[in-house]
């Protein structure tokens, strides 16, 4: 018995079994790259869902982590710390509003925005009490506590954990009718969307939908809550997704790679009139804000911005959507390409309850890329942001290889 195969034995003894995971065991990442306990490399396909986009293990960041973390990791928010206001300045000034809130992971960023829609629902828009409503797009996902999985429509999301959050409601995505509809109702308080759908499949809505969710959001003042946090931090091409239509939120969630991969780090922005609706006492967490959080995110940012990673995201992007729309032609086995950026998915030609893309994705593991289907018979793609021309030129080459098995 190999080493991956003891320590997958004892995930699987020992373990919850809420995961399905590529029978691969990692155990060290650098930059784009990958390697299994028995020592093979691979490219990183995935990057932990978004969470890693500046590469694994990032000098600068790692840096951050063990100089802050030899020093001062948790105060709780009991008492001040010296890193918390500056990282506060940093990020607000970069994301270009007047506060943040921060969390750990991106369902605390979601719930957090949930609660600041609904504060700010009752106190500003009128709202009866307990008759806020937030409206959610089909095919979102938002995490896995109780509020995330009830505004789902995946039953595996949220099947048998009823009941379910009162006040949430669906509308299909990326239709502007069906949200103008909604709106119309007063109590309703916020609209809740991916800018990009990223468990659904990668799923790119058309070109001004952002701009009219923000119209019809100012229209019928209802707070528009952006969550970014898998499209966030320079994923598809521009810092968030957001930026590339006229079309800012009310509230921006972010989280993943905001720490670049290395600590649980997300984070809520809003202006005065929405944030200063909690008071001191109504929200928070232990670790939020911790000064080694914000340590690693702000050096995080700071890698985005001097190594450019967006710039090489959307230049990177298209050049891959190019190459595998020319692949595509020659091949019956891939119907589609999409995308922003660095975060893409092709669509198996096979029925989604098939097993193909999970086929594509062990043979891509042979062959030294790491990837993983989304639902059913889609594959997304998301390198490190920091890969290079070469390095995603033998992906590319690797992916064409691995497919043509299945024609
Ligand atoms: C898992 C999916 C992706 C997210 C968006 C909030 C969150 C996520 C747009 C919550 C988290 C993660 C969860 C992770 C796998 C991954 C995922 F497959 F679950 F659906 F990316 F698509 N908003 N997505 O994508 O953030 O609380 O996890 O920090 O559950 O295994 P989180």
């Amino acid at each position: 018995m190999t080493r991956s195969e003891e320590l997958i034995e004892m995930e699987h003894q020992y373990g919850a079994h809420n995961y399905h995971p590529l029978p691969v065991v990692l155990n060290r990442g650098e930059g784009v790259y990958l390697w299994d306990c028995e020592g093979k490399k691979y490219f990183d396909f995935l990057s932990a869902y978004s969470a890693v986009n500046q590469g694994h293990c990032h000098p600068k960041i790692i840096k951050a982590l063990n100089d802050q973390a030899s020093t001062l990791t948790l105060t709780s928010r009991a008492f001040h710390n010296d890193i918390l206001g500056d990282y506060e300045k940093f990020v607000t000034d970069l994301f270009g509003y007047d506060k943040v809130l921060p969390m750990n992971t991106g369902v605390e960023g979601g719930e957090t925005a949930n609660k600041l829609a609904r504060k700010w629902g009752y106190l500003k828009k009128g709202i009866a009490e307990n008759k806020a409503r937030i409206i959610f797009a089909k095919g979102n996902f938002w995490g896995r506590t109780l509020a995330a999985i009830s505004s789902s429509d995946d039953p595996v999301s949220y099947e048998g954990f009823g009941p379910y959050m009162p006040g949430y409601d669906l509308i299909p995505y990326n239709d502007l009718d069906a949200l103008e509809k909604e709106l119309q109702d007063p109590n309703v308080a916020a609209f809740m969307v991916e800018p990009i759908q990223g468990e659904a499949g990668v799923v790119v809505p058309h070109e001004g939908y952002l701009k009219g969710v923000r119209d019809l959001c100012t229209k019928y003042n209802v707070l528009y809550i952006a969550d970014e946090v898998q499209t966030g931090i320079a994923r598809t091409g521009k810092m968030i997704a957001n930026d590339y239509e006229d079309s800012r939120p009310d509230i921006l969630i972010l989280g993943k790679a905001l720490s670049g991969g290395v600590f649980p780090v997300s984070a809520v922005f809003a202006d005065n009139e929405v944030m200063m609706c909690i008071k001191p006492g109504e929200h928070g967490s232990t670790f939020g804000g911790n000064p080694l959080a914000c340590a690693v995110a702000k050096s995080a940012l700071e890698v985005v911005l001097e190594e450019k990673l967006a710039e090489n995201a959307f230049e990177l992007g298209n050049y891959f959507r190019e190459q595998m729309n020319t692949f595509i032609k020659e091949c019956s086995m891939v119907t589609l390409v999409r995308g922003k950026g660095l975060l893409n998915a092709i669509i198996i030609n096979d029925s989604p309850d098939s097993s193909t893309a999970w086929d594509i994705c062990m043979k891509l593991k042979e062959n030294g890329l790491l990837a993983k289907p989304t639902h059913g018979n889609i594959i997304r793609f998301a390198p490190p942001l920091c890969i290079n021309k070469e390095e995603l030129d033998a992906c590319i080459e690797i992916i064409k290889k691995s497919v043509r098995c299945f024609e």
